[in-house]
């Protein structure tokens, strides 16, 4: 089912119109009401009406993370303070958090796209919701939250933290779609197969998992042992929240980005150059109707694709592939790259090497190395220690074979690597130290 027909299913020629005339008045404002934007179009002799065609875009200058947090907290905001309703941040891992305003409107338009995005996923009001993303400043509690009220689905505000408790009330509430990230997902399983629940004879029928990166692999992994359909939900606080993309249950191949509302571009992260369509490279957008902080070009820093071909499910907006990873997460080990997704699908690829795993970087006399610990699962564990050996020369072999990155493996215990309730962290780099 689609939840808005009309704006989902719009003829290209239509939609496209649309979006000039969204960008052209998003851009008056942005000029008008933001000096940060003033002075950057200033700079480059621009004017809001110079843009005639979507393609003119490219004129435009990008908008980066260091230019909100060179604001911070409200400078960037497009309208007075009173108009405000609601403020999220994203922490981060370095200085200041980003912060992002919505008003009233803008709240409304993200609970009409995270409804989208939830009827896409094949959910309806039918449905009872167990929301795990954490409410709070992270967009992904409360913006998972309106869109299922929109809808007119039964929520269960569960939050963050808690594992064990999350998994009683899977088993008394019945809840039919889980969202939380993909990492927690696996780690609710775990705990609910420790208190001899299987996961299996829930009513979950569909998981919403986002807010990290993902592969297919760990996909079919969440799949089997969770019973579910599992779908990908793209979004970024800058941009909104949860919900900028989707992916649909009719195909379950790449996400469909509301292109009614948010401009997508790839761009080559190197030369800034936008890429034709097809292309692998940093996603781009510009916010359309977005009234509190409008961007223009923001760089996301996540790698992926845009696939223009017509979907099977109808909607007519674009589709992005699965996040690869951001530029700022890639290894450069001894001068090659890697992405930790790569090293993800090669892992999940072996029986028996489960879904939890961690990179750690050192420097070692000016020369970095690369150690992946992963779990193994209690059979292969309690296996003879040159079995064990066996597997972990054999997984850093094809790793060096297929990535061309040299690792050394250690299998862990089950158990062993500390589990996130938020964002799994999969890198832990002492280079720096
Ligand atoms: O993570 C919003 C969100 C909440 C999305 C719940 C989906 C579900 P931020 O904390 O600002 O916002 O982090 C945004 O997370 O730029 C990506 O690098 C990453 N990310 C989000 N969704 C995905 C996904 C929320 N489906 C950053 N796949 C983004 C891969 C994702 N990476």
């Amino acid at each position: 089912m689609i939840y808005d027909v009309e704006q989902e299913t719009l003829p290209r020629e239509d939609l496209e119109k649309l979006q000039l005339n969204r960008l052209q008045s998003m851009l008056e404002r942005a000029y008008h009401n933001v000096p940060f934007y003033r002075g950057r179009f200033d700079e480059l002799g621009l004017r809001p009406e110079h843009i005639r065609s979507l393609s003119d875009i490219k004129y435009l200058p990008l908008t980066e993370k260091q230019d909100l947090r060179n604001n911070y907290p409200f400078g960037m905001f497009a309208v007075p303070k009173e108009n405000v309703v609601r403020i999220h941040a994203s922490s981060g891992t370095t200085g200041k958090a980003t912060v992002v305003g919505y008003t009233r409107r803008d709240i409304r338009t993200w609970a009409e796209l995270m409804a989208r995005s939830f009827m896409a996923a094949g959910a309806s009001r039918r449905d009872t919701i167990h929301n795990a993303y954490g409410y709070g400043l992270f967009t992904g509690g409360l913006g998972v939250h309106y869109g299922a009220e929109q809808m007119g689905a039964t929520i269960l505000p569960v939050s963050g933290g808690g594992t064990k408790r999350q998994v009683m009330l899977l088993n008394d509430f019945g809840p039919s779609v889980l969202c939380c990230t993909p990492s927690f997902a696996l780690h609710l399983f775990d705990v609910a197969q420790s208190s001899g629940i299987n996961f299996r004879d829930l009513s979950l029928h569909c998981g919403i998992f986002g807010a990290e990166p993902w592969t297919d692999e760990m996909r079919a992994d969440i799949e089997s042992k969770l019973g579910l359909t599992a779908l990908d939900i793209y979004g970024l606080s800058e941009i909104m929240g949860p919900g900028v993309a989707m992916e649909c249950d009719t195909a379950q191949q790449g996400l469909h980005i509301w292109e009614d509302h948010f401009l997508p571009e790839i761009i080559d992260p190197e030369t800034k150059e936008p890429l034709p369509p097809g292309e692998k490279g940093e996603l781009v957008i510009t916010t359309l109707t977005k009234e509190a902080l409008p961007l223009v070009r923001y760089r996301t820093k996540d790698l992926t694709r845009l696939t223009p071909t017509p979907c099977r499910c109808g909607r007519t907006h674009m589709r992005m592939d699965k996040v690869l990873g951001r530029t700022d997460d890639m290894l450069i080990i001894r001068g090659v790259n890697v992405f930790p997704s790569q090293i993800e699908s090669m892992l999940l690829e072996t029986e028996g090497v489960g879904p939890h795993y961690q990179l750690i970087l050192r420097r070692e006399e000016s020369m970095d190395t690369l150690e992946i610990q992963v779990e193994v699962d209690e059979h292969v564990f309690s296996d003879e220690i040159k079995h064990l050996q066996r597997l972990e020369q054999k997984l850093a072999k094809s790793i060096k074979e297929f990535l061309g990155v040299t690792a050394q493996i250690k299998l862990v215990e089950p158990q062993t690597i500390s589990r996130s309730e938020g964002k799994a962290q999969r890198i832990v780099d002492y280079r720096g130290v």
